[in-house]
């Protein structure tokens, strides 16, 4: 084969890598081990388009990379195959979900395969399938049976926390369990009734079932997780959701909050994320302390981050759900107060909180007693008080807090400003207003300092305590949908069990529709005997989405262990993700639970490591180009861009395959698009009619997709491969743009030709000179480098830039040609191997080992000068670069041209720029 026929050369490869199991990555101990993930993806109906491979292609070239290096390499694929979408589409069809997954993964897989990529398919795993839910539900009875230890810092089996209970009670336990835990004895504990022993054990457990308010989306028919909910709409279809009170089941994430904060300084994550993560989990110090009532002995416990301010405390505020409500008001104020109370809840979280104009609140009528001066202060009810966080009551100063500034002046409260506690630079108020304490006994201290003392205080007249407060909460795991894990948990009396592990999985039942019952139960409810053999009814709820996903990355080590979920030889050896590559939107979600479980796989003993991926990286979005036509209003009549400005007309989008280079429209095709086209008129500039462009999401909503196997059809693999990687950094997000594309392909053939001169092999086995050499160590040098800092489209330009040289060169010399073969095999690796078999390799470009450059090759040891003569170049001369000045001066006037322009004279001046240029002034 003499031309670089892309399409033969890429299928070929294609059979044989897989003909030979290339990809297999097995353990061994000889070589050191990388792991190189990616986010593995939902398989939807609307297949990938270029977008999508731009992180496969990064992650596959850092794989054949490592692999070149010596490096024994796990490189797997799989599908988070669960998820709404299926099964949206299962209750308008009456398909089975597992039918259409199954179909969309088969063509993803395809499309995959089509792009050469270097996955070890044997490791293939589908969240869906029960050999892997089984191990997931397997986790979830794990995390059923453990608690957390906060003195041990660590997570225990629940076994050990009876035995504690049987012979100590609870006081003694310092665990992470619910706020209203009570205490107990071991002789109460004993004398419990089994419901009894088993609601509190429920307070413990790391997954466990409680009534909670939870974000009830009635459109979906489902909860949602908070990272589900995007202002205040489900973030899946937009559609509204409710604050709920269920019985649900949760994980206990909070009680892992220090430990997923202490543990981002680990790892080697793009800051902005680990910043998303300590926002979310939002570690905050500070102290609670109890507020005495008036004429009553319930007292009011408040969570503050600025105790040294509570000489400035003027009122008290309730959230509109404290229970402390409804007992503290007054009856004088008690209509007015719930009525408060009834339309305060109904606001958002986010609004209550962000918003500062519309402040709301309603006096109760009660006073609380201030613990240091005695004074009064009036108890009030703010939704800006949220119910769920510290402890749901605020001591307000509105001198030094904003939202209590603003609620203060609204009622006109009184703003006493503290002088003590330093000077806090963003204070809300500048003493203008109000009258000034003194703050006693913290007066003078900096802001620490006074803290420290006023806690001090506080505790040792037991009227507070430090508290660090975490805002994350408690991670819901139920879903009331049918294409989800069935959690593995049947009932008692009431009391929830963990099914034997030998049943496992517990497989879905089939139903007869995707839909909740009359009754309003999940789907699962639909199903005929679902009950254990004994004729106990099994949980209705399903597990969510990021079940199956919070621990894949250890199923790919060992994905067909019917013992384990990971065999412990091949964790140990595998241990974690080196390199993971992924989307910046599962911040939240996906990234923090796999980091939550593997953590607690850990302290159970189950696996060896606490962060599952040690580098991440978030490639950008590679965004599509739209195209626009424009219909004057109430017609079929389009009016080509620049004209639009004299019609009234309405935008709409085109496919952009209709349309073709500078934005010309295919009026042909786009009669046929549609058939209320058909009969489109249209007014034209210069005789064609241009469509207007705009870079926006690719979708297929926008008619802007561009499907990889097009681009493959046309251009090839490896060229697609090279071009989304020259697009521009990983990270960044950047247009499509398919003008670009024969660029890159143009430079593959040009490539390609350095082996082959009018359709004949030549390359030949001359010595190289040292200028080839010195563009061969060049392009290595880069190559590597960059790819070690994970910069891949600088790379791509390396090898185009030595590609031209050695055109220049004529150079067609083994010695050249073959290390720089294995350099590019990373990046598109048919034509690598092509390539490597026609240089009369016997094995694959895969087997080879990364090419070394060395220094040497790259000095730069003559410099060839142009010699100027007032302001004009008369000739050149080479000198070696580490030749004194001096030295250099002397031969510079010696030479016959200089004699010649000086007439013998001594010059005024002799001005030598090393590496560029000496100037001579007569
Ligand atoms: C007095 C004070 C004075 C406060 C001051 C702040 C500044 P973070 O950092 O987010 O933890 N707060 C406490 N519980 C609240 C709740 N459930 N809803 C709304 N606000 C609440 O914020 C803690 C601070 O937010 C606490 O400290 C409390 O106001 C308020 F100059 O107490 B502070």
């Amino acid at each position: 084969m003499a031309d670089y026929h892309f399409r033969e050369i890429e299928k070929k490869w294609q059979k044989t890598w897989a003909e030979r199991n290339a990809y297999k990555a097995d353990i061994d101990h000889n070589k050191p081990k990388y792991y190189v993930l990616d986010m593995f993806p939902y398989p939807s109906g609307a297949g990938l388009h270029v977008g999508h491979p731009l992180g496969y292609i990064a992650s596959d070239i850092v794989a054949r990379y490592k692999k070149l290096k010596g490096y024994n390499v796990l490189h797997p694929m799989g599908f988070d195959a669960f998820g709404l979408p299926a099964e949206q589409y299962a209750i308008q069809t009456g398909q089975h979900p597992a039918k259409t997954t199954y179909e969309n993964l088969d063509r993803y897989k395809h499309q995959l395969n089509n792009i050469g990529f270097s996955f070890d398919w044997d490791k293939e795993v589908q969240t869906c399938d029960p050999d892997y839910y089984k191990w997931t539900q397997w986790i979830f009875m794990q995390l059923f049976d453990s608690w957390y230890d906060n003195k041990a810092n660590k997570a225990r089996p629940v076994s050990e926390l009876t035995e504690l209970f049987a012979a100590e009670g609870n006081s003694t336990v310092n665990a992470a369990c619910d706020e209203d835990t009570p205490l107990f004895s071991a002789e109460e504990w004993t004398g419990f009734s089994e419901k009894e022993q088993a609601d509190l054990l429920l307070k413990y457990r790391l997954t466990y079932l409680s009534e909670a308010v939870v974000n009830w989306c009635p459109a979906l028919g489902t909860v949602l997780a908070n990272d589900e909910v995007k202002d205040g709409v489900s973030e899946r279809g937009g559609h509204p959701v409710e604050r709920k009170k269920m019985l649900q089941w949760s994980m206990r994430i909070t009680a892992y909050s220090q430990r997923l904060l202490d543990g981002l300084d680990t790892i080697d994550w793009p800051e902005p994320m680990k910043e998303i993560q300590r926002n979310w989990i939002g570690r905050s110090v500070g102290a609670e302390v109890d507020f005495s009532v008036e004429g009553s002995d319930r007292k009011i416990r408040v969570f503050t981050t600025r105790i040294d301010t509570i000489y400035g405390v003027t009122y008290l505020a309730l959230a509109p759900e404290s229970e402390l409500v409804d007992e503290l008001t007054a009856d004088t104020h008690r209509e007015e107060v719930q009525a408060y109370v009834a339309q305060a809840k109904n606001r958002s979280e986010r609004d209550r909180m962000s918003d500062v104009k519309t402040v709301s609140g309603s006096f109760t009528g009660a006073y609380a007693i201030h613990p240091f001066s005695g004074e009064n202060i009036p108890i009030w009810v703010a939704d800006y008080v949220l119910g769920g966080y510290g402890t749901g009551a605020v001591m307000a100063v509105p001198a030094h807090d904003t939202r209590d500034y603003a609620f203060a002046k609204h009622f006109d409260l009184p703003i006493v400003e503290v002088v003590s506690g330093g000077n806090i630079e963003e204070e809300a108020f500048d003493g203008k207003e109000g009258t000034i304490v003194n703050s006693d006994f913290l007066n003078g201290l900096p802001v620490q300092a006074a803290i420290a003392k006023a806690i001090a205080y506080v505790e040792d007249n037991k009227i507070g305590k430090g508290k660090i407060n975490y805002r994350q909460r408690d991670a819901v795991f139920g879903r009331q949908r049918y294409w989800g894990e069935p959690v593995p948990v049947f009932y008692v009396d009431g009391i929830p069990h963990l099914l034997p592990e030998s049943s496992l999985p517990l497989t879905l039942p089939e139903i007869d529709r995707y839909l909740p019952t009359e009754t309003g139960e999940p789907p699962l409810g639909r199903a005929e005997n679902w009950k254990t053999d004994e004729g106990h009814p099994l949980e209705l709820s399903t597990m969510p989405g990021w079940a199956g996903s919070s621990w894949y990355f250890f199923r790919y080590m060992d994905p067909r262990n019917n013992e384990r979920f990971v065999g412990k030889q091949a964790q140990g050896y595998w241990e974690n993700v080196d390199l993971y590559i992924g989307g910046a939107e599962h911040a939240t979600g996906h990234l923090l639970y796999s980091r939550f479980w593997t953590m607690f796989l850990y302290d159970r003993g189950f696996v060896t490591v606490q962060e599952p991926f040690k580098k991440l990286i978030n490639q950008g979005m590679i965004q599509g180009r739209s195209n626009f036509v424009y219909r004057v209003k109430d017609s079929n009549t389009f009016v080509s861009y620049n004209l639009t400005k004299d019609f009234d007309v309405v935008p709409m989008h085109a496919d952009v395959s209709l349309v073709g280079e500078n934005d010309v429209l295919d009026i042909q095709a786009f009669r046929q698009w549609r058939p209320d086209l058909a009969d489109a008129e249209f007014v034209l500039e210069d005789g064609r009619y241009i469509c207007g462009a705009e870079i926006e999401k690719m979708s297929k909503s926008k008619y802007n997709v561009i499907n990889p196997d097009d681009m493959i059809d046309q251009y090839g693999a490896d060229t697609l491969r090279m071009y989304e990687m020259f697009l521009g950094p990983l990270e960044d997000s950047k247009p499509w743009n398919t003008n670009g594309i024969t660029g890159v392909s143009g430079f593959l053939r040009k490539f390609w030709n350095l082996f082959y001169k009018k359709r004949e092999f030549s390359v030949t086995d001359d010595k190289p000179t040292a200028d080839e050499l010195k563009v061969l160590h060049k392009t290595l040098k880069k190559v590597e480098e960059d790819i070690e800092r994970f910069s891949f489209n600088t790379t791509v330009s390396a090898f185009m830039i030595c590609t031209n040289e050695l055109a220049a060169l004529k150079c067609r010399k083994r010695q050249i040609l073959e290390p720089l073969v294995i350099a590019l095999s990373p990046y598109a690796p048919h034509l690598a191997e092509e390539l490597w078999q026609a240089l009369g390799n016997s094995g694959s470009v895969l087997e080879a080992t990364f090419p070394e450059w060395s220094e040497e090759h790259l000095k730069d040891d003559v410099h060839e000068y142009p010699i100027s003569i007032n302001g004009k170049m008369r000739t050149k001369i080479a000198f070696p670069v580490d030749m004194p000045k001096e030295e250099m001066e002397k031969e510079v006037l010696a030479s016959e041209v200089v004699q010649k322009w000086t007439e013998g004279k001594p010059p005024k001046k002799v001005i030598i720029v090393p590496k560029k240029i000496v100037n001579v002034v007569v």
